[in-house]
């Protein structure tokens, strides 16, 4: 059997209520999961550092006080200069609906309303350790590095029949993107615009060919913690925009057998 999954629950800031908390500790215990209680009023850095001496794999942060939008982000970025980014952070207690999303942008992976229930929150922890993978929903695209997307149409467009839908300029990674719908797919010519664009040294240390694969998910954030949990190497820990507008994160291609992976998440789904 494989080992319980270790839980620290914590209550950062100075709200002195820690009746949801304990609910919520012992409803993960009954779940079969080992969990630490810190008490009421932890400092973000007292948390980080009864995680790192209990060694856990989740820190479930209560707050009523209103302060979560400062303490939930410091114990994410507490634990990553310490090096733990893989320990799972969520969040509960009283957090405003619109307060969520810059909660996930932060690091916490997931947040659980007053209404939640104990065996949701349980689910949840438990399925970012079962190894089932995240969920993708598709191809989203196949990025092709050329020299000149002028030029690799000649072959993509007339002699393969796709259409180029459209050219566009991603300025902050230096590279200038055709894209070529097939099916509910597509290929992406990327074309350098500079000589240090990262696709020019791609091209020059290894010729034109395929630069990344990436997979649709319905959720970005959700996604880069699940692999973070199963510790799973990432060149980006946040989501940026890429093409098209979408939210893209590379993990590290030592990951994934040397091919450059790409996660998006795009509006439409
Ligand atoms: N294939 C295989 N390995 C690659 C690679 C590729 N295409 N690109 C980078 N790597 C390797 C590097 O060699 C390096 O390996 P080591 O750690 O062993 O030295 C590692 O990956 C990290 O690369 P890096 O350049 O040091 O890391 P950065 O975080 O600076 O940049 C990345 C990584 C992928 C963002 C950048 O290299 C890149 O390709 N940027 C352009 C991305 C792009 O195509 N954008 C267009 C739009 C994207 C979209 O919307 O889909």
């Amino acid at each position: 059997m494989s080992n319980p999954i270790r839980v620290l629950v914590a209550k950062p800031g100075l709200d002195g209520h820690d009746r949801g908390a304990k609910v919520v500790a012992q409803a993960l215990r009954n779940a079969g999961m080992e969990v630490i209680y810190t008490g009421l009023r932890q400092t973000p850095e007292q948390i980080v550092e009864a995680a790192l001496q209990e060694d856990v794999q989740v820190i479930g942060l209560s707050s009523l006080s209103g302060a979560h939008m400062q303490l939930f982000p410091a114990v994410v970025n507490i634990l990553r200069q310490q090096g733990a980014s893989d320990v799972l952070v969520v969040g509960g207690g009283v957090v405003p609906e619109e307060d969520i999303p810059y909660l996930k942008s932060a690091g916490i992976a997931e947040i659980f309303g007053p209404g939640t229930s104990t065996k949701d929150i349980a689910d949840f922890i438990r399925q970012h350790f079962q190894g089932d993978g995240i969920t993708l929903t598709r191809v989203d695209h196949v990025g092709i590095a050329v020299n000149s997307i002028e030029a690799s149409l000649d072959f993509y467009s007339t002699a393969m029949g796709l259409h180029c839908s459209g050219i566009e300029e991603v300025t902050d990674q230096k590279v200038k993107v055709a894209f070529l719908p097939l099916g509910d797919s597509e290929i992406e010519l990327l074309e350098p615009t500079t000589l240090d664009s990262p696709v020019a040294k791609f091209l020059q240390s290894r010729g034109e060919g395929i630069h990344h694969i990436a997979y649709r998910v319905p959720d970005i954030q959700l996604a880069l913690g699940q692999l973070r949990a199963q510790g799973v190497r990432l060149l980006d820990q946040e989501p940026r925009t890429g093409a098209g507008g979408a939210l893209i994160a590379f993990l590290h291609p030592k990951a994934s057998g040397g091919v450059l992976t790409e996660i998006c998440q795009r509006n439409s789904e």
